[in-house]
């Protein structure tokens, strides 16, 4: 019925059927029944094989591609108790008094989020993840915490691996249960890049507590503290962690960068700590934080407020390691590391190689390296399957430390540029990127406001204009919109006020807001949205779908579509999921557990006149054709 109903569709029949035309028709599905498992997954296959993967510019041959080992842990035994035991037993006010009763350093591993989000535009699935959860359970136990949701990811997962978030969160959650989960929050934006109403932030942080966070990182992107309380206040009734962060930018080393001192870094965490924090986060988005500013800057909170200190940085100088070092002997309490194949340069220092720096010392992070390294091992092997989604960027460049790009902005900034055709002029666009900062006042840039930056720096680009351009021209130019909604007060207020010439000259005569956007927002009806949802996706929305929902009311509807089409296709193997199967290869695919298919692609037809290709495949060595429209 499918393919029948397919090629019959009128939008098919006029050639209107790119990789999204079975998103956007899911009712050829339904028509006459429901399809088994298998071959909507064959659908799936058969269209990845011809019309590739959304966003892959250049396939890889998926055959080629190693299997990635795992290491060799017992795991008959159960994983052993972790920080997440500590957190049970004491609360978060006992955990943070246990985080500071440590001599060790405590670190955080950031290589499921942070680290692909700054290195791999966030592409990691959820496949790769879980495979090597057991171990990790097992071989990083004494963690303070593994970073693994939030930021990006809830959104890439959703658009381009149509992978749910929520699931990934809760089957982690099962294979990992005694190490902390921590999350990023990007504060009333949640896990997006606009304000949403109080109501969705709080149901949003009571359901991520429910399905398996620990750790909330919340931060404003303008270090705006009041940006930061609905979520502040809503971590703390649910009974989790609340990590307030200081997000770091300007250079400490420097006297004559003295919009940003010591005191102005003192002064907000004194206010996070007022506000209910049980640990205090820099986060050094960017990378900027040299390592004599580090020793200088974790020295002053130290002796100024007695909250742990938990230090996160990118290692785009190349200054990273030291960073992390300096801060060790000055007191931080946690920092954030990435196993070895996954830190770097946009990512974060090595995990290993910290760990190895201190061993011996009275900071000694007591893990085992070769644990580690056997992890790292595997690792190494599942970037390579990511090839496509590298940012380009080989070495480190203190060129970071003049354009401030953030770190899991670089990697999604330079496919950006690519994507308005402006590649040669990628220099430009870094150099842009730092004059729209001073233009806008020199402000803090990190999700959503770093985006603004970005928005404006290819605007001027594109347009040939520079930024001497904004003010007097401002008349005849339609800015982007982020930059009039920014000007315009929606992510709150940055430290100074933007500059009044450039505000007025973006808004155009429109008045400005002082207050918390979130408050002219009226509260979301959820229930009405839930209605709204269900029958837009024709199925039932639980909780955790309804927030999917709320939060990208267009992208959450997309990814039932294509589940409905094509199964869950989490459950394929990476290398066939973005790259499809070549003539005569087989793959087996976990459907669930001990439910395994084996596909063997054995024949792809010649292009029909219909603008179809027919693809032969054996499912469990019964013989199966799967007819695909042909995008090319
Ligand atoms: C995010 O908000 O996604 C970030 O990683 C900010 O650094
Ligand atoms: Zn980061």
């Amino acid at each position: 019925p499918f393919l029948e109903n397919t090629v019959t569709h009128p939008d098919f029949l006029a050639g209107r059927c790119d990789t999204s035309f079975i998103d956007q028709h899911p009712e050829l599905l339904t028509v006459k029944g429901r399809q088994d498992r298998g071959s909507k997954l064959l659908a799936f296959l058969g269209d990845v094989t011809v019309n590739g993967s959304p966003g892959v510019a250049r396939k890889l041959e998926s055959a080629a591609l190693r299997e990635p080992p795992l290491p060799k842990v017992d795991l008959t035994r159960p994983p052993p108790q972790g920080t997440r035991d500590v957190l049970r037993a004491e609360g978060p006010e006992g955990l943070a008094r246990w985080v500071k009763a440590q001599g060790r350093l405590l670190l955080t591993d950031t290589t499921m989020r942070d680290a692909h989000q700054s290195l791999l535009a966030t592409r990691m699935r959820s496949y790769d993840l879980l495979r090597a959860a057991p171990a990790t359970a097992r071989l990083e136990a004494g963690l303070f915490s593994l970073e693994l949701w939030g930021g990006a990811t809830f959104d890439v997962a959703m658009r381009f691996l149509r992978e749910d978030p929520w699931d990934r969160l809760r089957r982690l959650r099962a294979a990992i249960p005694h190490v902390l989960f921590q999350m990023l929050l990007r504060g009333s934006n949640a896990v997006g890049y606009t304000n949403y109403p109080d109501n969705v932030v709080r149901r949003f942080v009571e359901q991520a507590a429910a399905s398996g966070v620990d750790v909330f990182r919340v931060f404003d992107s303008l270090n705006w503290t009041r940006g930061m309380t609905v979520a502040a206040e809503a971590v703390r009734r649910s009974g989790a962690v609340l990590e307030a962060a200081v997000c770091y930018t300007g250079d400490l080393t420097d006297p004559k960068r003295d919009k940003y001192p010591l005191g102005y870094y003192v002064g907000l965490a004194k206010e996070l700590e007022r506000m209910g924090a049980h640990l205090l986060a820099i986060k050094d988005m960017a990378g900027l934080l040299k390592p004599l500013a580090a020793r200088k800057l974790v020295r002053a909170l130290r002796e100024e407020v007695g909250l742990p200190i938990h230090l996160h940085t990118h290692d785009t100088s190349g200054n990273g390691g030291a960073t992390l070092l300096e801060a060790a002997a000055a007191g931080v309490h946690v920092v954030d590391a990435a196993l070895s194949p996954l830190s770097g340069v946009t990512s974060q220092p090595s995990l290993e190689a910290l760990v190895a720096a201190l061993a011996g010392s009275e900071r000694d992070p007591g893990l085992d390296l070769r644990g580690l390294e056997s992890l790292a091992a595997y690792w190494e092997a599942v970037r390579e399957h990511y090839a496509p989604f590298e940012s380009g960027l080989k070495s480190g460049t203190t060129e970071v430390y003049r354009h401030e790009i953030p770190g899991g902005q670089y990697s999604n900034f330079r496919p950006q540029v690519a994507g308005l055709g402006l590649l040669d002029r990628w220099e430009e666009c870094k150099e842009m990127y730092r004059k729209v900062n001073l233009l806008f006042g020199d402000i803090v840039k990190v999700t959503p406001s770093s985006k603004v930056v970005g928005d404006m720096a290819m605007f001027l680009v594109k347009n040939d204009l520079d930024v001497s351009d904004v003010v007097p021209r401002a008349a005849e130019l339609t800015f982007p919109e982020s930059v009039v909604g920014m000007m315009k007060g929606m992510l709150g207020q940055p430290h100074g006020g933007f500059p009044p010439e450039v505000q007025q000259a973006i808004l155009k005569g429109q008045e400005p807001i002082t207050c918390r956007p979130g408050e002219l927002l009226p509260p979301a009806d959820l229930e009405a949205a839930r209605a709204e949802g269900e029958a837009r996706v024709g199925e039932k929305l639980d909780d955790e779908q309804l927030l999917s929902y709320l939060l990208y009311p267009q992208v959450h509807p997309e990814l039932v579509r294509h589940r409905q089409a094509f199964s869950d296709t989490s459950v394929v193997p990476t290398p066939i999921f973005f790259y499809g199967l070549a003539p005569g290869q087989e793959t087996s695919i976990e459907i669930e557990p001990g439910k395994t298919l084996i596909v063997k692609l054995t024949n792809v037809g010649p292009l029909q006149k219909d603008g179809t290709r027919e693809l032969y495949f054996e499912l469990n060595g019964e013989q199966r054709a799967v007819t695909v429209p042909d995008a090319s």
